[in-house]
């Protein structure tokens, strides 16, 4: 899998691209076995609260499990691989490291989003064309099941973050429906965005869970200085 000509174009004036088919079936499956075995290890937790942004919502379910690299080696190993360092390069330029790795589920009918925000406003480096988010499905993700939806262009002007009252420790931003788009993909696809890109997830309406495995890259130059992350 290579990142094409038009694909970067894609990505360096509208902040996002899609790549379809990014990965196998086999590492498809053996990434859901994981995780399966890190939920039933109990290493995930349900973040949503119901508006208080501390009590866990027994109603709402967006289940995180993050950092991954630490405690799962076969999660650890895609943000290694070789065609995924590729596309990274081709995007970013050689000079890149992992920044975080996460997975988010929603549960079948009653799993909820993560509200509009845009990943610089955790990462906070000075030129958010130097990292990108690489959200894989490991489900096939659609609009019923509360895909990815991101602004195209929306890179390019940062906007105040306020704490999410629905999470217990995310942060939002306004976002806005009618100009966002859906990021269709079948499992095994991914969608690389821009660290400014305004961007959420919506609720799982359908009755299969739903999981997206959420790596995050940086030019190591403009990485902040001991910001916390990995
Ligand atoms: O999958 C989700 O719910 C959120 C993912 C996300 O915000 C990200 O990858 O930056």
């Amino acid at each position: 899998m290579t990142i094409t000509n038009n694909q970067l174009n894609q990505f360096q004036n509208e902040g996002y691209v899609i790549c379809e088919k990014f990965f196998n079936e086999d590492l498809m499956i053996s990434l859901k076995k994981e995780l399966d075995r890190m939920l039933d290890n109990g290493h995930a937790r349900n973040v949503s609260t119901d508006g208080d942004g501390k009590t866990s919502s027994n109603k709402k379910v967006n289940i995180q499990i993050c950092p991954l690299s630490p405690i799962s080696k076969i999660f650890a190993d895609v943000s290694k691989r070789k065609d995924v360092l590729n596309a990274v390069h081709t995007l970013l330029g050689e000079n890149t490291e992992l920044h975080l790795d996460q997975v988010f589920l929603k549960p079948a009918n009653h799993g909820t989003g993560t509200n509009w925000h845009q990943d610089n406003a955790y990462f906070k480096i000075k030129d958010v064309s130097k990292g990108t988010g690489m959200w894989i499905a490991l489900d096939d993700a659609n609009k019923e099941n509360g895909t990815m939806e991101i602004v195209p262009s929306s890179h390019l002007q940062s906007h105040e973050h306020i704490r999410d009252m629905h999470s217990d420790h995310h942060i939002t931003c306004e976002g806005d429906d009618s100009k966002s788009i859906a990021m269709e993909v079948k499992r095994g696809g991914c969608v690389f965005f821009n660290y400014g890109i305004i961007h959420c997830t919506k609720e799982n309406k359908t009755n299969a869970a739903r999981a997206g495995l959420a790596l995050h890259f940086v030019d190591k130059n403009y990485r902040v200085k001991d910001d916390g992350f990995l």
